[in-house]
């Protein structure tokens, strides 16, 4: 029973349509690891990006060409949540599907976090504000860093093939959910409620004083 929890625990699916910028992503909130994502490209000018949690940067890894899903030709892209490229890559040697490695030097050096991960279909890619393409895109077996001076994730542009895919990570975590907004207006009460108390002390104190 509770080994059945933690392995659905471990996999989620994209609800609806993930965005594409930085203020629209799709965060996989959970708790545990997180091991397999499911989406689907369903036009020719959807990306979908989610924000997962780097648990360990040593043996992070992500990966399409697991498990089942009919876009043939992936691409995945990694950036921090201010849209900084990190690393990205299109086709596997000798595949079209796509992976982010372990030990790749600037993922090994990422400190543990809330990251975003993208996916798209071949040929849409990441630009920055001036239209640079932020990583290289050929030969499309490499593995890439930014280009050096582009700027952080503006906008996508190119044409995607479409179909569903599988995501498989390795040293991700759900991210942590954010305590429920209800908490905020309770201790805005106690506070207020605090200020009253401290208020009625003060003018109790003084006018003790002042009958004194
Ligand atoms: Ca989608
Ligand atoms: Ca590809």
């Amino acid at each position: 029973m509770v080994a059945l929890t933690w392995a659905e625990a471990q996999t989620i699916a994209e609800t609806g349509d993930a965005g594409s910028a930085v203020s629209t992503y799709q965060t996989l909130f959970g708790t545990g690891a997180l091991t397999t994502l499911t989406g689907n490209i369903g036009l020719s000018t959807d990306v979908d990006l989610f924000r997962i949690k780097i648990s360990n940067p040593a043996t992070f890894s992500a990966r399409t060409d697991v498990s089942s899903g009919n876009l043939n030709d992936t691409q995945l892209f990694l950036f921090t949540l201010a849209g900084a490229g990190i690393l990205a890559n299109d086709d596997i040697s000798g595949k079209l599907k796509s992976l982010l490695p372990a030990g790749d030097s600037h993922l090994s050096a990422l400190t543990a976090g809330d990251y975003l991960i993208a996916v798209s279909g071949y040929n849409f890619d990441a630009f920055d504000a001036t239209s640079a393409l932020i990583f290289p895109s050929s030969p499309f077996t490499g593995v890439y860093a930014p280009n050096s001076g582009v700027g952080i994730l503006d906008h996508w542009s190119g044409s995607s093939s479409t179909g569903t895919y599988t995501v498989t990570f390795t040293g991700a975590s759900f991210v942590t959910a954010i305590p429920e907004p209800a908490g905020t207006p309770l201790i805005a009460g106690l506070g207020c409620a605090a200020a009253i108390w401290i208020r009625s002390r003060f003018r109790g104190k003084s006018s003790g004083r002042n009958a004194t």
